[in-house]
């Protein structure tokens, strides 16, 4: 290791990435990357979780479009390894170890695997043990520093408790990461319904729940104007809605401006104001991002050799923690 804290964060690639993504996730990875050191990941067998709605192709080509989302949107790959997951057949070897040191009870309490499990009736094994594959992507890394949204703090405190009872069956072999969160922007909410946070699954069929990080400026303009907001015509502080302060955590997010501040900018005034300095905020921060994606995206050479280079380095890495692991257990 560098010296420098080493971090891990990754996406899956179920559909093209929105504002919660960015905003709770890649925007942070971006904001440390000169003082850290960074591997990011596409977490492509996460994907595979929910096979009912996988068309081999399409997760294919999502799974390349997320590298370059990664790159337009500021990863630098001179200071971040980027690879995709499937690439480092290490992650589904130490997944299935660690599901098996996992308590079923442990995986059953996940909020996330309840929601989805109540949403799709019918789930495979697969969404249940999401988070002990979550936990070989991070422990494979000697991961220190986990930068993601807040619907992954319980999966990070997973990985934690998880590592810690390895370590106490085995001996001393991972690191236990620590888990960091946005202060603005940790948890975007959907513009559609403030109640549930921003989703690619959801996004599917309500086109105006998520902005998708590669809307048309008009489709994101239409989809903030049509947010939710509450039942009155002006904000009022004392009586902010979910879908106000959503709109506010999003401005804050991208200008860095505390809540509190455009709370008073905004106070006695119709939300279509408010509605418009957040759409404007999110094409302007959106503009060059989708400028550079298309470039990247013309360029298919270029990041094959990216990938090719990340993914022999990060490989090293996992390869040097799965002789440990095996070593540990009494496989190797
Ligand atoms: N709404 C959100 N607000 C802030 N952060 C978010 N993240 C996801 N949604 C929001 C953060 O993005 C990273 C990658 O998440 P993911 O796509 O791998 O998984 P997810 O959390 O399950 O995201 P989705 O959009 O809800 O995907 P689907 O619908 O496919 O399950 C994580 O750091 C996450 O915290």
């Amino acid at each position: 290791m560098s010296g420098r804290t080493r971090v891990f964060s990754g996406v899956q690639p179920t559909g093209t990435l929105h504002l919660g993504n960015y905003l709770g996730a890649i925007k942070q990875w971006v904001a440390h990357q000169d003082e850290r050191e960074n591997i990011f990941c596409v977490v492509d067998l996460h994907a595979l979780t929910v096979p009912e709605v996988i068309d081999p192709a399409v997760l294919r080509a999502k799974s390349r479009e997320t590298v370059a989302i990664y790159l337009a949107a500021g990863i630098d790959p001179e200071k971040s390894l980027l690879f995709i997951q499937s690439h480092v057949r290490e992650h589904s070897e130490l997944a299935w170890i660690l599901n098996c040191v996992s308590p079923l009870g442990w995986l059953e309490r996940m909020t996330q695997f309840k929601a989805k499990a109540e949403r799709r009736g019918t789930v495979g094994t697969g969404l249940l043990t999401y988070p002990t594959l979550m936990a070989a992507d991070i422990l494979l890394y000697d991961t220190q520093v986990v930068p993601v949204g807040e619907d992954q703090k319980q999966h990070l405190e997973f990985t934690r408790d998880l590592a810690l009872r390895f370590n106490n069956m085995f001996g001393d072999t991972f690191v236990v990461p620590e888990v960091s969160i946005p202060k603005a922007g940790a948890r975007v909410m959907g513009l559609d319904d403030a109640t549930v946070k921003m989703s690619k699954s959801i996004a599917v069929d309500r086109p105006h729940h998520a902005i998708s990080l590669l809307d048309t400026p008009k489709k994101m303009k239409k989809s903030i104007m049509k947010a939710q907001t509450d039942s009155g015509c002006e904000y009022r502080p004392d009586h902010a809605e979910p879908g106000v302060r959503n709109l506010m955590g999003i401005l804050s997010a991208i200008n860095g401006e505390p809540t509190s501040s455009i709370g008073e900018r905004y106070a006695g005034q119709g939300y279509g104001y408010l509605k418009k300095e957040v759409a404007e905020a999110v094409v302007e921060e959106l503009r060059p991002f989708q400028e550079e994606y298309h470039r990247l995206m013309s360029d298919e050479a270029y990041l094959d050799r990216l990938l090719a280079e990340s993914t022999a380095k990060v490989r090293a890495i996992a390869e040097t923690t799965m002789t440990r692991v095996r070593a540990a257990v009494g496989i190797d």
